[in-house]
C-alpha cells in the first residue's frame, strides 16, 4: 500500500515542492506520509528546440500549448485510480467537500497550463477533471496545484492535527472560523472576550458557534444559505 501521490505535470516542476516543502506538509513529506511527482512537460517536445507552445489559431494575444506534448506528458503518469485533474478558472469551483473526497483516494494526477492555456483537442480526448481554486487569474495552473495539495495533504490520517481538521474544522460545516485569541490577555487596551477566560466549557463552545454563525450570515450569505437543514 502506497502514500497518497500528487503526480504534477508542470512546465516548471522547480516551483514543487515549493511551499509544501515547508512546515506541515514538508514534514509529511519526508516521512513518506505522502509523496510528490513532478513531470516536465518540456521532456515531451518533439523537436531541439524542445517546443511545447505556440501561436493561436485564429490569431489573438499569447501562446497556446501543444495538444501533442502534453498528451505524451499525460501518457507517461501512472496514477492508478488518481483522478486527473485539470487547474483552470472554468472548472468546478474547489471547496472542501472536494478536499475531502480527494484527500480520501489514492491521489492526483495535475495538469498545469501555462501561457493562454492547452489545445482544447488534448482536453477533449483526456476528459480531465476540470477544477477552478477561485475567479481570479493566474499566471498559471501552478499555485493551484499547490493549494489543492495543500488542502488534501493537512487532511491526511496521521499527518499531524489530521484528526481535528475532518471533526470540528468549521468549514467542513458550512462555517467561516470563530476568532482566536492568545496571550497577553489584554492589549493595546483591548481584551480577550471574558467568556475565553472562564473556563466554562460549554459555554465557550456556545460562544465560538454563534460567532462562527454570526460572520458567515454578514460575511458570506451564499455559504449560509446553502447549510442544509442547520438554519434558523
Ligand atoms: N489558471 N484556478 C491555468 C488559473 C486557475 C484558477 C490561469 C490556470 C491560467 C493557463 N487555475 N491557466 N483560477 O487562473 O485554477
Amino acid at each position: 500500500m502506497s502514500a497518497w501521490t500528487a503526480h504534477v505535470l508542470t512546465l516548471f516542476p522547480e516551483m514543487f515542492p515549493g511551499s509544501l516543502g515547508h512546515s506541515l506538509a514538508g514534514k509529511a513529506l519526508e516521512q513518506g506520509l505522502w509523496a510528490l511527482e513532478t513531470v516536465d512537460i518540456r521532456e515531451f517536445a518533439g523537436d531541439k528546440h524542445r517546443t511545447v507552445d505556440d501561436t493561436p489559431f485564429g490569431g489573438g494575444p499569447g501562446m497556446v500549448m501543444r495538444p501533442d506534448v502534453v498528451d505524451e506528458a499525460l501518457a507517461v503518469v501512472d496514477g492508478g485510480d488518481a483522478p486527473v485533474i485539470y487547474l483552470t478558472p472554468r472548472g468546478e469551483p474547489l471547496g472542501q467537500q472536494l478536499v475531502q473526497n480527494l484527500a480520501m483516494g489514492s491521489g492526483v494526477v495535475l495538469l498545469c497550463g501555462r501561457y493562454e492555456g492547452i489545445d482544447q483537442r488534448v482536453i477533449d480526448l483526456r476528459t480531465p477533471r476540470e477544477v477552478s481554486i477561485g475567479d481570479f487569474v493566474l499566471s498559471g495552473g501552478e499555485p493551484a496545484a499547490l493549494a489543492l495539495i495543500d488542502a488534501c495533504v493537512r487532511l491526511l490520517p496521521s499527518v499531524l492535527g489530521s484528526e481535528r481538521s475532518l471533526e470540528e474544522e468549521s468549514f467542513a460545516d458550512g462555517l467561516l472560523e470563530y476568532p482566536h485569541y492568545t496571550r497577553p490577555a489584554e492589549w493595546r487596551g483591548q481584551a480577550v472576550p471574558e467568556v475565553l477566560l472562564s473556563g466554562h466549557h460549554e459555554r465557550i463552545r456556545a460562544w465560538r458557534t454563534e460567532q462562527a454563525e454570526q460572520l458567515t450570515k454578514e460575511r458570506r450569505p451564499d455559504l449560509w444559505s446553502r447549510r442544509a437543514g442547520k438554519n434558523d
